[in-house]
């Protein structure tokens, strides 16, 4: 199995911590002392998970988050399975722009699930940074979507039951599965196609 199963597109804008949610994912790790880098276009990673005992590959799509990118992003989010869409509680211009990409995504990709994400959850219950996004209008935004959660990539607390939890909605999900499946077996028919290939060409 080489292709991805699921597509999934990292959203929000920049310094929420996107990258290092994938980084925490991917790698279980967090490194806070280098300093930043923004992401420039887009990072793809991939990652092998389960759900109700199958395996699944994941590619995960993160993006700038620029303004500046804007218009790029959108080549990320097409055929998106499904979007975390990240803030930062303690920034409400990340929730505005949450909100912008929430629409722009809607537009190309309607029935992508989205998933809210509240970042560094560790600063906030430290008390080094405090709220200023409204958790009650979050919470009401949220339930026209398919998940809301508080990650922390410092501890990790949250970041594998958020990307569990997708990877058991897309598994669950009909019309998405019939698709993993006619892909799964027209990689199957090439890559028989090219082991007969192979064999032809083979003189030893
Ligand atoms: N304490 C803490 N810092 C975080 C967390 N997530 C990201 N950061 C820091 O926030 C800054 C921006 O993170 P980054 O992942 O690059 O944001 P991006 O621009 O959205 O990709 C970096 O300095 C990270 O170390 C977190 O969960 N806890
Ligand atoms: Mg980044």
């Amino acid at each position: 199995m080489s292709r991805c199963d699921f597509k999934v597109v990292l959203l929000g804008s920049e310094h929420v911590g996107k990258t290092s949610l994938v980084l925490r994912f991917v790698h279980c790790r967090f490194n806070a002392d280098i300093p930043y880098q923004n992401t420039v276009g887009a990072a793809f990673c991939a990652k092998t998970m389960q759900s109700n005992g199958k395996d699944f590959n994941i590619g995960i799509w993160d993006t700038a988050g620029s303004e500046r990118y804007d218009s790029l992003t959108k080549i990320y989010y097409r055929g998106a399975h499904a979007a975390i869409i990240c803030y930062e509680p303690s920034s409400t211009h990340s929730w505005t722009r949450l909100r912008h990409w929430l629409q722009e995504l809607r537009c190309v990709e309607e029935n992508c699930k989205v998933y809210l994400c509240g970042t560094k959850k560790d600063l906030l219950d430290s008390g080094h940074i405090t709220r200023a996004v409204d958790e009650d209008l979050v919470a009401t935004y949220a339930q026209g979507l398919s998940g809301h959660f508080f990650t922390s990539s410092k501890t990790g607390e949250n970041v594998d039951e958020l990307f569990q939890k997708i990877v058991d909605d897309c598994a669950a999900d009909v019309e998405i599965m019939k698709n993993v499946e006619v892909m799964r077996l027209q990689i199957q028919k090439e890559e028989e196609a090219y082991r007969a290939r192979s064999k032809q060409y083979c003189f030893c």
